[in-house]
């Protein structure tokens, strides 16, 4: 007898797709109707990971379907790749998106931080920066750097937390936040997002360093984003490591709003259309100049703008 059941989608592989019945635990295996394809035409994945949905089960040939995608709350949204015109929802119905930072091995650049906060700002996913591999830093000759990144992004108005997965430092604190949430955890490949959710959440047993870095160097990852049931209450999702973020749908007369240490300012700009970029008693600008604007958070506002210049590159 066909049924309905409500649940959330908690793997997504692109052909089939796996369903946490949140009230028997169950996970149900289902394939989507065509429709959906057609509807989300302009991102390369219809279904995402956090998808409230609706599924019919106890068809007579036993295949479970998702049959209605429930309004999504928010969701994290990419470039699928660089010449792309295709966008990639990596995840639907996020509380809390950790972004996992390391500043060698590998190096994670501000610009490519900007571009995921802009994002997240964009489409109201808030934010924790997680500054991973602090172990790696441990000598007093790192200090000035690590307080100096911890000072942009607080300065910018970022929860910044200091971890390392692999000592334990920062893990009990996080696994306290993430109680009853949905967080998603994202970042290049090599950070430690695998290992900081086995520390999180001990029994998952997740690949970590070289034979996920292996898989995620192809030109089509071989990984697919995944949901964890937390002990504690609450879902975590993993992500495949991600290289770049071109950005999707922001229109470079808005790009300043979603750079809230920018945005602070610019009620006090001369001009109310102000760009901060070249104007006459720019209040963004002269604070950059006064130090109280991290000139590496500038600097990504106008690398944004000059991308979207180039042909729309990040528009769109
Ligand atoms: N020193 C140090 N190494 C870490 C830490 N976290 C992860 N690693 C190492 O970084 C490599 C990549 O970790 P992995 O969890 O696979 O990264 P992912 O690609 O983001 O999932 C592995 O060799 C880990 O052992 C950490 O806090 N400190
Ligand atoms: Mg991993
Ligand atoms: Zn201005």
């Amino acid at each position: 007898m066909t049924q309905f059941t409500e649940g959330i989608v908690t793997k997504s592989t692109g052909s089939w797709y796996q369903v946490l019945d949140p009230e028997t635990g169950q996970q149900i295996r289902c394939r989507i109707r065509g429709v959906f394809r057609l509807r989300g035409s302009r991102t390369t994945n219809p279904v995402v990971v956090g998808d409230r949905v609706r599924v019919e089960t106890g068809n007579a040939d036993g295949e479970s379907v998702i049959t209605e995608i429930l309004p999504r709350r928010n969701y994290i949204i990419r470039r699928a790749s660089n010449l792309s015109k295709e966008s990639h929802i990596i995840a639907a119905n996020i509380d809390v998106a950790y972004l996992v930072v390391t500043l060698d091995r590998p190096v994670t650049s501000t610009e490519f931080i900007d571009r995921f906060l802009v994002t997240a700002e964009a489409y109201r996913v808030p934010t924790v920066l997680v500054l991973n591999k602090i172990d790696l830093f441990a000598a007093p000759e790192y200090r000035e750097m690590i307080d100096e990144f911890i000072d942009t992004y607080r300065g910018a108005g970022y929860e910044t937390l200091e971890v390392s997965a692999t000592t334990g430092i920062g893990v009990d604190d996080l696994r306290e936040r993430m109680r009853g949430k949905t967080s998603l955890f994202t970042g290049h490949s090599g950070v430690g997002k695998s290992t900081l959710i086995n520390a999180i959440q001990p029994g998952l047993g997740l690949k970590t360093g070289a034979i996920s870095d292996y898989h995620h160097k192809g030109k089509h990852t071989t990984t697919f984003s995944e949901i964890f049931p937390l002990d504690g209450g609450g879902l975590l999702i993993d992500t495949p490591g991600i290289k770049g973020f071109g950005l999707i749908d922001i229109a470079p007369d808005e790009l300043a709003r979603y750079f809230p240490d920018l945005f602070r300012r610019a009620p006090e700009c001369q001009y109310y259309n102000c760009t901060h970029t070249h104007e006459p008693n720019c209040a963004v600008m002269a604070a950059v100049a006064r130090g109280e604007i991290a000139e590496s958070r500038y600097v990504s506002y106008l690398k944004m703008l000059e991308d979207d210049d180039k042909e729309g590159k990040y528009r769109k």
